[in-house]
């Protein structure tokens, strides 16, 4: 049999793909043509799905830790007694708070709501706020456009000039890569920044590489550029642009030799790109996550969105500003601005929150009520959130954790209760998607195997256990059975007259409303209803400037830090191409081609340390270490290390040991990037 699908993983392209089933087994994994923006179907990731969800690896049973600190498999009978023994006692004892709900971005799907009105049934619970992956970036687009959306991805053919500003989609989206290519082919320019040279920069004409979190200094003296040359677009900001002339003023003191120092790269590259911005339209800025993960990013992403709205370069076909498309989350609050605060009170339930960001550092500090266990679910925040030891001692200091995983991660190891996790082939599910705007079904294609229950099939039975009010249960919770499943996202589905689970299943269909050229209407819904270079609420909710600034990160060569400081190193910590986060590496086809963690570093500073090439090093600072092999990469920038993100611990790449937890200036993201680090030939200082 023959089924559409979609791949669920946190990751730009959530390509639709065909699976053939033989047997109760996925036997192959093909492109389907239906999503215009991953014609060419899965990378190498979803082409293993075939053996990672028959992996002798997978978890298939509950399990529980014994005294040993051994794992045994118990009955589900069992585990949802023990589930219910501490939820109830601690309730009783603490109240419902003292139990941290903590989810992560292991998949997408409607149905992953199911875990909140659980909680929210039991009482409520304390949860995290903020976000580990964008929310600078996020919040940076909706102060100034006032929505994060963009044109559909085939748009970028249409594009005259491109910049990948901190985006490497020739790793991280990958079916990018395509609609670029076509671009060049008809003759269009591409910029690459990035301290490191990526694959994505192997066609660009002008590759700048910044000294990390530097790129707010860039965009304001290209900025003042554009406007001392008269190559802005005045009438588009006389009609759309508010602030502009206090902008102009602000800008005004920024010169290109003034970012070129800052940046640490030559004054004639910035010039270029000024220049290209000056002359080359359409133009399309493409940020990535990675470089909104400073302390100061927020700001430098309203500094890298100003050049799109000066030059008028918004709402036209081959335009515009590409961070995050949320045209198709339809069904969550992701849009909603409150989503990135300390949850209010839904509902008069109390809910408290910590922060993503200082995951490690929260649990301890929450006193009203302490907490006392932990849930986690679709995460794996023992190696994926910052300041790793803090996080591994604030597990170890609770009474009880619960984690449901598919296989034995580095978060499912310190758990007392390993519950087993389904895979995006055991359950129906609808996905949206944040580079595209379609719609996909998620289907069932094989029946979990072993013991494994979806997480909504868990919430259900517990939720029986505890005694929840039925009414409730059947409003919020679906049933074990697939029919159960269906009728709740037909629900969710009915809201739209467009949408129906039937049409889903032909393949992805675009989101409600969705448009192919964002904002080609000119409608910004921000306060004043024009994009926004002055913005009161930046003030207000984040406290910056209302206009966009440069200041240096917290943890920087040029803060208190310093260039002499004991850790002159930028640890960067980039995602990979055959990997999601954590996710894939413990596969034997992914293996093949990522055999294992390494530190890359340029010449010349693993000279001046006596480091060879394939040597082992420490990579430390004040909040941790690791150990890698050395490799010579003269493509980074010098005084940057890299280390890809997403090796666990037990793998000996956990890279967030070293990382910290700091929050991002606007959004609560996390500040991973603010790490320096000093790095030695292994056992030199022992
Ligand atoms: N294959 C694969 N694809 C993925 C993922 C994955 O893990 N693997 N993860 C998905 C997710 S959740 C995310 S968040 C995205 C992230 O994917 P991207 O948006 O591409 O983000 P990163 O890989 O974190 O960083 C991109 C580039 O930014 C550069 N960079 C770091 N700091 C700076 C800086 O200060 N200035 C500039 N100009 N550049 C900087 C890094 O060197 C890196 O090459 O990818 C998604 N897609
Ligand atoms: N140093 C550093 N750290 C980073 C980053 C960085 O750039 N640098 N990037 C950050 C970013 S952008 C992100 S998005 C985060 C990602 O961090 P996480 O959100 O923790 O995501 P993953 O590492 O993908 O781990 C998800 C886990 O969910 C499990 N899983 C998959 N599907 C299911 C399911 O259906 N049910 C359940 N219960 N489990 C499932 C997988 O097996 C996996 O172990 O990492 C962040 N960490
Ligand atoms: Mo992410």
């Amino acid at each position: 049999m023959k089924y559409t699908t979609a791949c669920p993983r946190n990751c730009y392209s959530t390509c639709a793909m065909t699976v053939e089933v033989e047997d109760g087994r996925l036997r192959r994994i093909e492109p389907h043509p239906g999503n215009l923006a991953t014609p060419e179907g899965p990378c190498l990731k979803g082409l293993s799905y075939v053996e990672r969800v028959h992996s002798k690896d997978r978890i298939l049973r509950p399990l529980r830790k014994n005294t040993r600190g051994d794992f045994e498999p118990v009955s589900w009978e069992e585990a949802l007694e023990l589930i219910t023994e501490h939820l109830t006692r601690l309730k009783r004892d603490y109240g419902p708070q003292s139990i941290l709900y903590y989810s992560g971005s292991g998949t997408k799907g409607l149905l992953n709501a199911v875990g909140m009105q659980f909680w929210r049934m039991f009482g409520g619970c304390t949860t995290t706020y903020g976000d580990l992956c964008w929310p600078a970036g996020l919040e940076a687009t909706r102060l100034t456009l006032g929505e994060n959306k963009h044109s559909a991805p085939w748009d970028a053919a249409n594009s005259r000039l491109i910049i990948l500003w901190g985006k490497n989609s020739a790793e991280t989206n990958i079916h990018q890569m395509l609609f670029i290519h076509q671009a060049l082919e008809k003759g269009a320019v591409l910029v690459v920044i990035d301290p490191r040279r990526t694959q994505s920069a192997e066609r660009a004409a002008l590759h700048i590489q910044p000294r990390p979190g530097s790129d707010g200094a860039i965009a304001l003296a290209v900025a003042n550029r554009l406007i001392e040359t008269g190559a802005v677009d005045d009438e588009f900001i006389t009609k759309h642009v508010l602030g502009f002339e206090q902008f102009r003023e602000h800008v005004a003191q920024y010169s290109i030799e003034w970012a070129a120092e800052i940046a640490d790269t030559p004054a004639a590259q910035i010039e270029q790109l000024a220049d290209y911005l000056a002359r080359i339209k359409p133009a399309m800025i493409n940020a990535g996550f990675g470089m909104q993960r400073y302390t100061n990013s927020g700001q430098t992403l309203r500094a890298i969105i100003a050049l799109t709205a000066v030059t008028g370069n918004i709402g036209k076909p081959g335009a515009g500003w590409m961070f995050a498309n949320l045209q198709s989350a339809v069904f969550d609050a992701v849009k909603d601005p409150l989503a990135f605060y300390p949850p209010k009170e839904p509902d008069g339930v109390v809910r408290v929150s910590i922060s993503t960001a200082q995951l490690g550092r929260g649990i301890p500090e929450q006193h009203d009520p302490p907490i006392k266990m932990i849930w986690v679910e679709r995460g794996n925040p023992a190696t994926q959130n910052p300041d790793t030891n803090t996080v591994l001692k604030a597990f170890r200091s609770l009474e009880f954790r619960v984690v449901i995983e598919q296989f034995l991660t580095d978060t499912a190891r310190e758990a007392d209760l390993i519950l087993p996790a389904k895979t995006m082939f055991e359950q129906t599910d609808v996905i949206g998607a944040y580079w595209h705007h379609y719609l996909q079904l998620k289907q069932k294609v094989i029946d979990p195997p072993g013991e494994v229950k979806p997480e909504s099939e868990i919430y259900y039975l517990l939720a029986q256990r505890l005694g929840f009010d039925e009414r409730d249960i059947s409003k919020h919770i679906p049933g074990p059975s697939d029919a159960d499943v269906q009728s709740y996202l037909k629900r969710a589905l009915a809201k739209f007259p467009e949408l129906s689970l039937k049409k889903l299943k032909d393949g992805p269909t675009p989101a409600p409303g969705a448009q192919e050229t964002a904002f080609s209407d000119l409608v910004f819904p921000t306060p004043s209803g024009k994009i926004e270079l002055y913005s009161e609420q930046a003030r207000e909710w984040w406290d910056v400037s209302p206009l966009p600034e440069f200041f240096e990160p917290q943890e920087s060569r040029r803060g208190k830090a310093g260039p002499k400081g004991r850790y002159p190193l930028y640890l960067m910590t980039p995602n990979t191409k055959n990997r999601i986060h954590s996710q894939f590496n413990n596969l034997e086809l992914i293996r093949q081609v990522s055999p294992g963690p390494v530190v890359y570093i340029h010449p010349q500073d693993a000279r001046e340390r006596g480091i060879r090439d394939g040597q082992r090093v420490r990579i430390f600072n004040d909040r941790g270490e690791l150990s890698l092999p050395a490799q010579l990469d003269f493509g980074l920038k010098p005084g940057c290390i890299a280390v890809t993100n997403g090796w666990w611990i037990s793998q000996g790449g956990a890279v967030n040991f070293c990382s910290s937890s700091r929050e991002t200036d606007m959004g609560c993201g996390a500040a991973f990037h603010d790490t320096l680090v000093e790095v030695e030939v292994e056992g030199a200082s022992r």
